[in-house]
């Protein structure tokens, strides 16, 4: 009997979009409905099982998948979890959903060196690599967990300081707080049980060669937007993964057409930034060939 493998994806959110939009491009589309859980693909020996992010990496520990794509910063905070009985390994970085796992704290506050944060009270989702981060710097600070609206927890009094997944910075500005440390620097991760065999190896390999070249390609956009020119610096700042973008002169003064080709995914929460910065006419359109 030949193997097939089994991969564990995001079921919704900013993976489950990059995973579907690589896979197309790999030619092995799937269409699947709010409720199905499960997809087998007919052009290559691969399941995928579709579940919260926050579960992809003990799935896989466990064997219950033999793959995941997951974001490595979840895929380390389980990992801290119980690091001795953790089964799986990264198989492969992906280079797409860059993000970083900083600590920020209020404007306001003051801050020199690593100690200043003894005895402060951090907000976050990732209280294990937190702790392992403070525990490596001989820092005596406290974690407390929250889910979601990790921004919000210093102005609340929730915590004085917060440890949160940064991209742009545009959620931490518009919170008043500023980021001064990077824990983790982050990207989708293909990750493995350690147990699989050669054969799984290897379908593994053959889905990679794909992956790749479909990554190669496909997220490469070229992006056109009129920005107002005193607002370039931070515009520029936000288009995902943006090299040295081009300026052109509009017929209105106060504002310049911005040419980029942008090398990440391109999502809607972005575009709704470049809009409130004050962008307009913002077209994201495909590049078929191009010549570094
Ligand atoms: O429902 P489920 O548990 O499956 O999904 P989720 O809500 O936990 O995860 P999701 O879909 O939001 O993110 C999945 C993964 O995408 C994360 O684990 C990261 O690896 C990666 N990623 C990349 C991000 C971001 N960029 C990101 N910007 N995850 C979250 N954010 C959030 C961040 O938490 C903060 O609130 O966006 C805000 C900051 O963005 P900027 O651009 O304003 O700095
Ligand atoms: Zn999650």
């Amino acid at each position: 009997m030949t193997e097939r493998i089994r991969i564990a994806l995001q079921k919704k959110g900013r993976l489950q979009q990059s995973c579907e939009q690589i896979f197309k491009n790999c030619g092995l589309s799937y269409n699947v409905g709010e409720r199905q859980l499960y997809y087998s693909i007919s052009e290559m020996p691969v399941d995928l099982l579709f579940v919260r992010d926050d579960d992809i990496p003990s799935l896989v520990s466990q064997g219950t998948c033999d793959f995941g794509i997951v974001g490595l910063n979840t895929f380390e905070e389980v990992r801290y979890e119980d690091k001795e009985n953790f089964n799986a390994s990264i198989f492969a970085k992906l280079g797409i959903s860059k993000c970083r796992l900083s600590i920020a704290i209020p404007e306001t506050m003051n801050f020199e060196n690593l100690s200043d944060l003894n005895n402060l009270t951090i907000a976050t989702t990732y209280p294990n690599i937190v702790k392992n981060f403070l525990n490596q710097n001989n820092i005596k600070a406290n974690t407390v967990l929250m889910n979601g609206s990790v921004e919000i927890s210093p102005s609340l009094k929730l915590a004085d300081i917060i440890a949160d997944i940064v991209s742009s910075g545009a959620t931490l500005k518009q919170n008043n707080l500023k980021e001064i440390i990077t824990i983790l620097e982050s990207e989708a991760v293909l990750i493995n049980n350690n147990n699989i065999n050669s054969e799984k190896r290897e379908i593994a390999n053959r889905l990679m060669v794909r992956i790749n070249s479909a990554l190669s390609v496909s997220s490469k956009k070229y992006v056109v937007l009129n920005a107002p020119k005193d607002k370039i610096d931070e515009i520029v700042k936000i288009l995902p993964g943006s090299e040295s973008p081009s300026m052109l002169p509009l017929a209105n003064k106060d504002m310049v057409s911005i040419h980029a080709i942008c090398t990440e995914t391109m999502f809607w929460d972005v575009m709704e930034k470049l809009k409130e910065l004050g962008a307009s006419s913002i077209a994201v359109l495909p590049i078929e060939k191009m010549l570094n």
